[in-house]
C-alpha cells in the first residue's frame, strides 16, 4: 500500500531528524527511501449543515430558594359544633374489695323467757275474749232484734214489704220468712211481735199454687200444727194467698200485694 510505505517513511524521516539533533556530527545516509515533503493544501469550501442533534441530558436540580416574605397571621376563627357522641368504652376492670368496716357496738342484753307466766296471761286473755264475744253477741242480738230458739235465729225487719219482695229479702240473707211449725216457734215469734209492739207480720205460709192449700214458703207441706184465728182462712174478695200473725199469735190469709213489716227465720246451724 502507498499510503502505508508514506506513512513509515514519514516515521523514518521524522526519526532520523531527532537522532541528528542528538548526535553531534554524525551524518546519516538518505538513500533509505526517498522523502517526500507534504505541504498542507488551501482550505477547502465549508460542509453543508448537519442535523440536529438529540436532546442533550436534563441539568442538575438548582439549590433550594430563599423564603418569601412572612404573611399576617389570620383572625381565630369560632368554636366549632359538638361532634357525635362516641361508641361507649369497654367496661373497666372490677375494683380490689374494700377493707372491712369497724366493729359494731355490742347490742342490748336480752330478756330471759319466762314463758309459765306468759301462758297463764294468755290463756286468761283467752276467757276474757270468750266472754267478751258472747257479750258483743247479746248486744248484737239486741241491737239488731234477733230472736232465737234452739233450732233458728228470727229477725223481726222494721221494713213495710209485699210478701215476695218480704221473702226474697229473707233470701238473700240465708234465710226465709218464718215458718212456724209447732206451738213453741209459733209462741216464740208471737212474743217477738208483742215485745215490738206490733199489731201484724207476714210469715212464711201462702197458698198461691193451689188455692186452699196452704203451704210453707220453702214449700213444705203444712204440717199437723196451725193456728187460724177462728173464720181463717177464707179467702176473702177471692185474693187473699198469704198469710200475717197477729200479736195473739193467730194466723189470717191476706192478700200479698199488703206491704207490712215480716219476720225471717234462720236455721241456728247456718248462722
Ligand atoms: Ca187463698
Ligand atoms: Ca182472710
Amino acid at each position: 500500500m502507498g499510503g502505508e510505505k508514506l506513512v513509515a517513511c514519514m516515521l523514518v524521516t521524522v526519526l532520523s531528524l531527532t537522532l541528528m539533533r542528538s548526535v553531534y556530527g554524525q551524518h546519516m545516509p538518505e538513500e533509505a527511501c526517498s522523502v517526500q515533503i507534504l505541504v498542507p493544501g488551501l482550505k477547502g469550501e465549508p460542509g453543508e449543515k448537519g442535523e440536529k442533534g438529540a436532546p442533550g441530558r436534563p441539568g442538575k436540580v438548582g439549590p433550594p430558594g430563599e423564603p418569601g416574605p412572612l404573611g399576617n397571621k389570620g383572625q381565630k376563627g369560632s368554636t366549632g359544633h359538638y361532634g357525635k357522641m362516641g361508641p361507649a368504652g369497654l367496661k373497666g376492670i372490677k375494683g380490689d374489695m374494700g377493707d372491712p368496716g369497724p366493729k359494731g357496738p355490742n347490742g342490748e342484753p336480752g330478756v330471759p323467757c319466762e314463758c309459765a307466766p306468759l301462758r297463764k296471761m294468755i290463756g286468761e286473755m283467752d276467757i276474757q275474749v270468750a266472754q267478751l264475744t258472747n257479750e258483743l253477741k247479746f248486744i248484737k242480738n239486741a241491737v239488731a232484734g234477733i230472736k232465737e230458739t234452739d233450732s233458728k235465729v228470727y229477725l223481726l225487719v222494721k221494713e213495710e214489704k209485699r210478701y215476695r219482695d218480704a221473702e226474697v229479702f229473707c233470701q238473700g240473707r240465708g234465710g226465709h220468712l218464718a215458718m212456724p211449725k209447732d206451738a213453741a216457734a209459733n209462741r216464740a215469734i208471737a212474743g217477738y211481735v208483742t215485745e215490738a209492739g206490733l199489731s201484724r207480720v207476714y210469715i212464711g205460709i201462702n197458698d198461691l199454687e193451689r188455692e186452699g192449700h196452704f203451704v210453707y214458703v220453702e214449700r213444705s207441706p203444712m204440717t199437723t200444727f196451725s193456728k187460724w184465728r177462728e173464720g181463717e182462712p177464707n179467702n176473702a174478695y177471692d185474693d187473699e194467698d198469704c198469710v200475717e200473725m197477729v200479736s195473739s199469735g193467730e194466723w189470717i190469709d191476706v192478700a200479698c200485694h199488703l206491704t207490712m213489716y215480716f219476720v225471717c227465720e234462720f236455721d241456728k246451724d247456718k248462722v
